[in-house]
């Protein structure tokens, strides 16, 4: 039986790759740091199946410790501080999780079991103002948050630690993937959250910035599959993951307005408001994966109006069991 150590496993893609590597037939350990009150609402339906140890990526004690206690065969870092907007009222904390978070754990793989396969949560926001459409592996770097910057630090730490110690490191570049577990601030759970609400009666306006920045949006469940196919290769490399479409949030609010059956979304919705804005956008984001379709034989399997749907059906669901309990 393989193991398996997942940081970051609270998290959306935390819990699908949990599940996932489960169903594989994995012996999953999991990440978690402390918190005044329990996090594990996204895990709570495997949690007697994996096992969770305390630690945190600002702490190398925890990690090493982690990785002795769990002695897996793969690691997978998911943990960081995710969010974008947040990173530019907390660069220094981004840095230390979302960037210095990648050596620390690097650092413990080499030291204690330099045969673990290590994979890297990296991020198309190091794309960021593009360079070339569609983005692949070889476009250029051009981050425009300190969460961007952070993840270009910890792809190009997970890159010279398979140069310099021959480790197994690979860095996947996830275009935004989603799902019904997605955190309600980022954009796309927010929309299908309020449109749920709203067509409830229990919300009247949707406040968001931007609608014109462009997205290539996936589902998280697909996304873990790639992860795990990468540790499974001859050699470590890294790789695209994405759809190769990319919509608007104009679009996404637009049809998940439509999927409840209102058409004159307009009237609900507010947009360009201040705190919602960034300090530096980026613009339009668009995957090219034909690597990891040739290579890792991976292809997205969910489409961005059935990825709309699932989130609203989801989120009515939710808000019509809140109304029963
Ligand atoms: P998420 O839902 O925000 O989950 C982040 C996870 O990191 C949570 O489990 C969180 O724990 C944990 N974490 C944060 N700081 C930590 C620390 N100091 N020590 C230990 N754990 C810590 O993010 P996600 O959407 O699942 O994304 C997973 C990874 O992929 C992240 O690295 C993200 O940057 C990257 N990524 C995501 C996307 C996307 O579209 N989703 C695209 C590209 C890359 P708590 O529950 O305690 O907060
Ligand atoms: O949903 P978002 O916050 O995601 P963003 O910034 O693209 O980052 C996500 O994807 C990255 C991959 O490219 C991940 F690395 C990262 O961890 C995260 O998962 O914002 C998407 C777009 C932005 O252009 C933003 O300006 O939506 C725009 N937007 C417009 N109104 C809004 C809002 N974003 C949020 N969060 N909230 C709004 O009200």
């Amino acid at each position: 039986m393989k193991k398996a150590l997942v940081t970051g496993i609270t998290g959306q893609d935390g819990s699908y790759l949990a599940e996932f590597l489960l169903d594989k037939g994995y012996e999953v350990y999991g990440l978690t740091r402390r918190t005044s009150t329990v996090n594990n609402e996204r895990i709570k339906h495997i949690q007697d199946k994996i096992k969770l140890i305390q630690g945190d990526l600002l702490d190398q004690t925890s990690l090493s410790e982690a990785l002795k206690e769990s002695n897996p065969d793969e690691v997978y870092n998911l943990a960081a501080q995710s969010f974008v907007k947040t990173s530019w009222n907390q660069p220094v904390l981004t840095g230390e999780f979302t960037a210095l978070g990648v050596t620390r754990l690097l650092e413990g793989i080499r030291h204690i079991n330099p045969e673990i396969k290590f994979y890297q949560a990296s991020s198309s926001e190091m794309f960021g103002k593009v360079t070339e459409i569609p983005q692949k592996e070889t476009t250029r770097f051009y981050p425009r948050s300190p969460y961007g910057v952070a993840k270009v630090y910890g792809h190009y730490a997970t890159v010279n630690y398979r140069e310099s110690y021959d480790l197994f490191a690979c860095s996947g570049i996830l275009f935004n993937h989603e799902s019904p577990r997605r955190g309600l601030e980022f954009v796309t759970r927010k929309i299908t959250n309020a449109v749920s609400k709203i067509y409830l009666g229990k919300q009247e306006k949707l406040e968001l910035g931007n609608l014109e920045s462009k997205r290539d949006w996936g589902f998280a469940g697909d996304y873990v599959k790639a992860m795990w196919a990468m540790l499974q290769q001859e050699t470590p490399d890294d790789y695209v993951i994405s759809t190769g479409e990319t919509h608007s949030v104009r679009e996404f609010v637009e049809h998940a307005f439509k999927s409840v059956g209102i058409d004159n979304w307009e009237k609900y919705v507010i947009s360009d408001k201040e705190e919602f804005l960034r300090p530096a956008e980026v613009d339009s984001l668009v995957g090219d994966y034909t690597k990891a379709k040739n290579l890792l034989k991976w292809e997205p399997e969910v489409k961005f109006k059935e990825l709309v749907e699932m989130m609203v059906e989801a989120d009515l669901e939710l808000e019509k069991r809140n109304d029963n309990s």
